[in-house]
């Protein structure tokens, strides 16, 4: 039987950075709620949780390399929204905070969850932001729980 590692959801004094867009900030600060309730409906105390606000999705890989560089986050959270209907910049926004992200965890080893939305109409992104398609901000918050998890196991002699 091989070896297999699973990450948990329980949170156990792990201390979560979180970065959030004010650009579309009707969405955000949804994605930003249910982000916190997420962390803390798996045990993070809100000590344990800092929330950071930047002017737009592009610059969200710049604060979240500095969250992660200090040394003070177990894991940094992404959350912006950019919606295509607004600007000819679309892809230049979303795609460079996307690359931006996956970036930054790759340089600095700590997991950066992206939840940003990238939608077609302001009406997906409601639907992405806590109705019928769930919320963007929960999901990147339980994907920073897993990976933890994840990272202190692969990391911690067996
Ligand atoms: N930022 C967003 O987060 N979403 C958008 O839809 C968007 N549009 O439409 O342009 C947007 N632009 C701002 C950008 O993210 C930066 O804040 C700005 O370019 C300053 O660096």
């Amino acid at each position: 039987m091989p070896r297999e590692i699973h990450g948990q959801l329980t949170v156990d004094g792990q201390r979560f950075g979180i970065v959030v867009s004010r650009f579309n900030e009707f969405i955000t600060n949804k994605l930003l709620s249910g982000a916190v309730d997420a962390l803390k409906r798996h045990g993070c105390d809100d000590d344990n949780i800092t929330c950071v606000y930047v002017p737009g999705a592009f610059d969200l890989p710049m604060v979240a390399k500095k969250l992660a560089e200090s040394g003070s986050y177990d894991a940094v959270i992404c959350l912006g929204c950019v919606i295509r209907g607004q600007t000819p910049h679309f892809e230049f926004v979303a795609g460079e905070a996307a690359k931006g992200v996956a970036h930054v965890s790759l340089v600095t080893g700590v997991p950066v969850t992206f939840g940003v939305i990238t939608s077609d109409t302001l009406e997906q992104a409601v639907e992405r932001a806590g109705s019928k398609a769930g919320n963007r901000g929960a999901d990147a918050a339980l994907g920073a729980i897993e990976l933890t998890s994840v990272v202190t196991q692969v990391t911690s002699p067996s």
